[in-house]
């Protein structure tokens, strides 16, 4: 009650009585303008539940086929498919009976998943995964002609990789790039600090980046690559999740490290052939110096940004940079958590400092970009994340910011067009009416309660109010659509709307002469206000959006 009081006596209403009352502007959304890169600020990233219920969840993608699905892939060796944020039945791909069976649990499992660029036409994809003896194995396999799902007997082993000694650091990232060519980033082959010695060994397939050449008939060719062989970057401890920026090509490669830095690579476009350091360096620091080039410039690439296991960090997993278009601020942003502490970060794309916004409950095993490019999180407790970012270019410093956010996660707002809620503006009470019936979910009308309201895009939401009894309008037959909303009618809308109770206590003194001062002592009652000042409430001054937003989380949350 006093953060609200000092609040509402803060910026909110000042500004609202400077700027005065504006042109009524519609709730419905419009497509935002495309933006190159957008700006985020500490905390305003978030997550929504998308699906709960799956089964540890380890990677989400998506097929490029044009049909939108997100495919879930879950660690005990089944993928199962989303479509419109719904759970398809039955599962896309089971591999738990795949010739040479299927080791799970800790760190193994079916690990990864990559559709092939043409998908839609060829019906390839490629799962990586631990067999019955540990070893890592990236395999073909051949979805049916609808593309609706993919038989294990379809099995056809590409790459088999010795990995039997250690069940930790079996990497698992499956990606095609821009230039068609598959990628696989393989762990160090497990145990502490690399004992087998193969991170920095051009000669071993463990501890890398590799890129090949699928031939589409369970082989594969080698192209040119900078280490020979199949190997593209050496150097890596495990790369559990890595991913190219769509718009720009780079490669994001996060490598979860030892015990004291976890780290994020940023790869400039068709440009291998790096020695990302481990085991001689963990993070920006040394960590094994025995067979190690420590004279500078020495021959390593240290990650472009790291963070230390303070705070119950543990184990990065990358993400993707956002490239859709439903959330502008996000544009070019570099999304990635950690699977200890739940938090979750963004790095913009050209930058190298980790931006904080949440520390979430979840158990963070992946990042999954969806066609359209929206960007979705897996936890290993069971549910399906989206990554969201603020909806509103114009609320980043608002005193509202969480109410406007939660209002819009709501449903209850879809701003006031061209991306932004116009925070300041007054509320007019037709658009109060829409924020009203969309908190209540109200049913539709049966009869048209106004006369001045016929013109109005709200008219519909206008008499669903006035159905429920929540308003008689400003005069007989007219509801003043356009007016702004003033504290005192505010008070009366809501009390309607929640059907407050009624005190005999005695809030403020400059309401005494309100014809609403019952209904703003119900509020007041109620811990919806704590009014504008001591022993204050400001009934005739004007409501902002920004202060609807308040007292709507308040009120309905
Ligand atoms: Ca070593
Ligand atoms: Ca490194
Ligand atoms: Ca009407
Ligand atoms: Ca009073």
């Amino acid at each position: 009650m006093r953060r609200f009081m000092s609040v509402l006596a803060g910026a909110g209403l000042l500004s609202s009585l400077i700027v005065g009352p504006t042109a009524a502007a519609p709730l419905e959304p419009e497509a935002p303008a495309p933006r190159i890169n957008g700006t985020v600020a500490a905390g305003q990233v978030d997550i929504q539940l998308v699906i709960s219920g799956l089964s540890q969840p380890i990677g989400a993608v998506n097929a490029g086929d044009g049909s939108n699905r997100l495919f879930v892939v879950q660690q005990g060796g089944t993928v199962r498919v989303v479509q419109n944020n719904r759970l398809v039945s039955g599962n896309f791909l089971d591999i738990r009976s795949v010739f040479g069976g299927l080791t799970t649990g800790s760190e193994r499992g079916l690990l990864g998943l990559a559709f092939h660029p043409n998908f839609e036409s060829n019906r390839k994809l490629f799962a990586y995964f631990t067999n019955g003896g540990g070893d890592l194995v990236i395999a073909e396999f051949t979805a049916n002609s609808a593309g609706t799902s993919a038989s294990v007997s379809t099995y056809d082993p590409l790459l088999v990789v010795e990995h039997s000694a250690q069940g930790n650091h079996n990497g698992g990232q499956l990606l095609f790039g821009p230039d068609g060519y598959l990628y696989i980033f393989t762990g160090d082959g497990g145990g502490t600090g690399d004992p087998g010695e193969n991170g920095q060994d051009p000669n071993e397939l463990l501890g890398k980046v590799l890129r090949i050449a699928p031939n589409l008939n369970g082989s594969y060719t080698t192209p040119s690559n900078p280490f020979g062989g199949p190997v593209w970057d050496i150097g890596m401890r495990n790369p559990w999740r890595a991913s190219f920026d769509r718009a720009t090509d780079q490669l994001w490669i996060a490598d979860v490290g030892q015990g004291n830095y976890e780290e994020i690579n940023r790869e400039a476009a068709a440009s291998g052939g790096r020695n990302y350091g481990w085991d001689c360096r963990e993070g920006k620091h040394w960590y094994e110096t025995s067979g190690c080039d420590t004279s500078a410039p020495w021959p390593y690439t240290d990650p472009i940004a790291e963070y230390t296991h303070a705070g119950g960090n543990c184990s990065v997993t990358g993400g993707y940079v956002y490239r859709g278009s439903l959330q502008p601020d996000l544009i070019g942003q570099y999304i990635l958590g950690d699977y200890c502490s739940g938090r979750l970060w963004t790095i913009s794309a050209n930058g190298s400092s980790l931006l904080l916004h949440r520390d979430t409950s979840a158990l963070i095993t992946s990042f999954g970009e969806a066609e359209n490019g929206e960007i979705y999180m897996t936890d290993h407790g069971g549910r399906l994340y989206r990554v969201v970012g603020p909806p509103f270019s114009d609320i980043a410093s608002s005193a509202f910011y969480n109410d406007i956010l939660w209002i819009y996660r709501q449903g209850i707002t879809g701003g006031c067009g061209g991306g932004k809620f116009c925070p300041n503006a007054s509320v007019t009470r037709e658009q109060m009416a829409s924020f009203l019936a969309r908190a209540l979910d109200l049913p539709a009308a049966t009869r048209d309660f106004f006369a001045d309201d016929n013109a109005s895009p709200h008219e519909a939401d206008i008499n669903r109010v006035a159905q429920a009894g929540i308003t008689g309008g400003c005069d007989t037959n007219r509801y003043c659509p356009r007016s702004d909303v003033t504290r005192e009618q505010m008070a009366s809308f809501l009390v309607r709307a929640l059907e407050l109770p009624g005190t005999t206590t005695n809030y403020f003194d400059d309401d005494n002469s309100s014809i609403h001062e019952n209904q703003i002592n119900a509020l007041a009652r109620s811990g919806i206000t704590g009014g504008c000042d001591t022993r204050r409430y400001c009934p005739t001054a004007d409501v902002t959006r920004g202060q609807m937003a308040a007292f709507l989380h308040r009120g309905f949350d």
